[in-house]
């Protein structure tokens, strides 16, 4: 059986969405943020310390979008994927990883310095400044969502749960309004699907 580590609304939760998408059978470790300090255990697990982290069979995968991939390839048919030779190949590739390294990456400054750290830590001017490169860098994924439902066109693929999270994340830092009416519409399209839905709610302390 699939094990998922996860912590809700880290990372992690591309992963439970593509699990619940494919409707796949699997087991759920939910851990409190973050588990280096709440769970010593995990260490023992992933010495890293951090979710998401996937366990299938002989396989052991760290980062969220490369589990998207593996997931997907090995378990999903390549459901939601594009593979070399259909027309937007690239882009797909180019927007699954946007959406971790060039999105993601900024917000969890904005996250840190604005919230995790200890009050006496935190820097104002350090998570405007990321935020302001957020939403820059958003961008070129704007003008896409105004021209097509999806990034890749009309099919619904990895690269949305890529950047859907980035945008699930930009929402619980107060940035709703800021990322604009496409981003908006955007959203409501992600955040209505049966598997955002269903990973919504696996994620809920029972
Ligand atoms: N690039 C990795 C980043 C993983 C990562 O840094 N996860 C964060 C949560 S979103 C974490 O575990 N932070 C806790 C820590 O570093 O102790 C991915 O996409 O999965």
């Amino acid at each position: 059986m699939i094990q998922l580590y996860h912590c809700a609304n880290a990372r992690s939760f591309r992963c439970l969405w593509l699990l619940e998408e494919l409707g796949l059978p699997y087991e759920l470790h939910l851990l409190e943020f973050p588990p280096r300090r709440t769970t010593p255990d995990y260490l023992a697990i992933n010495p890293l310390g951090t979710i998401p982290y996937l366990i299938d069979g002989t396989a052991r995968l760290s980062e969220s979008v490369a589990i998207l991939q593996y997931l997907d390839s090995v378990h999903g048919g390549g459901r939601f994927s594009f593979a070399p030779g259909e027309d937007a190949y690239a882009s797909w590739l180019n927007w699954l990883h946007y959406g971790e390294a060039t999105l993601t990456t900024p917000l969890t400054v904005v996250l840190r310095y604005r919230l995790l750290e200890p009050e006496e830590s935190r820097n104002p001017a350090v998570a405007e400044a990321y935020e302001r490169i957020f939403l820059n860098r958003l961008r070129l994924a704007t003008e896409q969502i105004a021209a097509t439902p999806f990034l890749c066109g009309s099919r619904f693929s990895l690269a949305d749960i890529s950047v859907g999270y980035a945008v699930l994340l930009g929402r619980t830092l107060g940035l709703a309004e800021q990322m604009g009416p496409d981003i908006a519409s955007y959203w409501q399209r992600l955040e209505t699907r049966a598997g955002f839905r269903g990973a919504k709610a696996r994620q809920k302390p029972r």
